[in-house]
């Protein structure tokens, strides 16, 4: 059976809410095992740094044994092999579309938000694991993912669904990302109202329990 290699986190949460928007059922189409980042067992435990070298999670270990690795790559390839519902896009023009406000999220704010977390709160988890910007570039860092949080918060203007008119990846990573956010003591920035209401309507959703599980 597909294997998902998981823990706390957006990245393996994502996938985790990607697997459930898509009918997927744990113990029944793929198992899960977990891994404590904490303390850092995902970069310790040999067996499992062999299927991922980078030791992060998410890891998709298919049953051939091949490991699929990094969330997005790994809900395109789950949306390939369960294309109901579509959540990339029905034709070149709108995979195009979500792909186009994955890149911008995951650039504009996904990047500086968690070099920033990594740099500030995260720190002592961090350091000792990666290399990890000064405090004081991580601050700006920080502060440079709100703005763009603001411009996403624009991009939405009164839409729930930052890509096309209905529901896709992009609105799922936007949604991650936030949810990442508020497990670290993050706020929504300041005037960000449009993003508040895209949170609270998405988190109605069946797939965002992911988010109240303990872990
Ligand atoms: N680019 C990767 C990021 C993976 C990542 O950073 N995962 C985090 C959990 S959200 C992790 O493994 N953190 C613990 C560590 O780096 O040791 C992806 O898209 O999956």
């Amino acid at each position: 059976m597909t294997i998902l290699h998981s823990s706390l986190g957006p990245n393996p949460r994502l996938v985790r809410m990607f697997m459930i928007e898509k009918g997927l059922e744990e113990g029944k189409d793929f198992q899960r095992v977990h891994y404590d980042i904490i303390s850092g067992q995902n970069r310790q435990d040999a067996d499992y740094v062999a299927k991922n070298p980078l030791g992060t999670t998410p890891t998709l270990e298919l049953d051939d044994g091949t490991c699929l690795t990094e969330s997005w790559p790994i809900c395109e390839f789950i949306e390939e092999h369960h294309p109901e519902p579509n959540l990339f896009g029905e034709t070149p023009v709108e995979r195009a579309m979500v792909r186009k406000w994955a890149r911008l999220f995951d650039q504009e704010v996904v990047v500086p938000m968690t070099m920033g977390f990594r740099a500030g709160a995260g720190r002592p988890m961090f350091e000792p694991r990666m290399a990890v910007v000064s405090p004081e570039a991580g601050a700006e860092l920080s502060s440079m993912a709100d703005a763009k949080w603001r411009m996403f918060d624009g991009f939405l203007g009164s839409r729930n669904h930052i890509a096309l008119g209905r529901f896709t990846f992009a609105d799922l990573l936007i949604f991650a990302f936030a949810n990442f956010g508020f497990t670290v003591g993050w706020k929504l920035p300041e005037g960000t109202d449009n993003l508040a209401r895209f949170v609270e309507t998405h988190n109605r959703r069946a797939s965002a329990a992911v988010w109240k599980d303990a872990e």
